[in-house]
């Protein structure tokens, strides 16, 4: 019998335990390699778990029914769900604040990053998009004083919310820029211990020196061609 058990053990514990069983999902989507890769569509109605996201700074986010966003018009965009999540707050220096999310996964396979936001119109705010590609394989980012990561890439890329109602954006991952300090490739692998794409950051910015940023976001994808 413990000849069994172990068999068992080696068969089916073993590779759950090393993540090869099913593929990690996120609100009911799979994540593997021949789909987008879904990062969030806040269905569980948090964004504490699942994945879990830490705030910082003013920026104030809210999970709010899309029901109520939407003044009953019909909405143009597929799979919203219920449950989006609002971001506001007011800016020091037009910097208002922002969230992350530790991720690790292998992004390689992903050409593009996508998400549905719903603006409030005209100077609802911009919202940067902060792509962590760990390049000195240690699973975390080491930044200087100034916040910037030193031995790692960090892709960053720009949307201007400048619209009223929902709207997809679609950025492929050739249009984001390095302000990082790796390798200076696209690589966010797991190779050599490497946490891939370790961190995904959104950073909230007005477009007034101390205004108010106000817009949201929902389904927040890697993508593929
Ligand atoms: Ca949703
Ligand atoms: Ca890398
Ligand atoms: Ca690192
Ligand atoms: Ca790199």
């Amino acid at each position: 019998m413990k000849k069994l058990a172990l068999i068992f053990a080696l068969i089916f514990i073993v590779p759950m335990l090393c993540g090869f069983a099913a593929a990690p999902t996120t609100g009911g989507k799979s994540a593997g390699k021949a789909y987008p890769y879904l990062i969030d569509n806040f269905e569980d109605g948090t964004y504490t778990k699942d994945p879990e996201w830490f705030v910082f700074d003013n920026l104030i986010p809210t999970i709010v029914k899309n029901a109520k966003l939407q003044d009953g018009e019909p909405s143009v965009i597929p799979n919203l769900g219920i449950y989006s999540l609002n971001m506001k707050g007011m800016a020091k220096s037009w910097y208002v604040g922002g969230m992350g999310s530790m991720l690790g996964v292998d992004a390689t396979p992903y050409t593009s990053f996508e998400i549905d936001i719903y603006g409030m119109g005209e100077g609802s705010g911009k919202l940067k998009i902060e792509l962590y590609d760990d390049d000195n394989g240690n699973t975390d980012v080491e930044v200087d004083k100034s916040w910037k990561a030193i031995y790692d890439d960090v892709w960053s890329s720009e949307i201007d919310v400048n619209w009223k109602g929902w709207k997809h954006v679609s950025i492929p991952m050739s249009k984001f820029k390095n302000d990082g300090r790796g390798d200076f490739k696209w690589n966010p692998n797991l190779a050599n211990g490497s946490g891939g794409l370790v961190k995904i950051q959104l950073i909230c910015v007005a477009v007034t020196e101390t205004g108010e940023i106000n817009y949201n976001i929902d389904n927040l994808e890697f993508g593929l061609k």
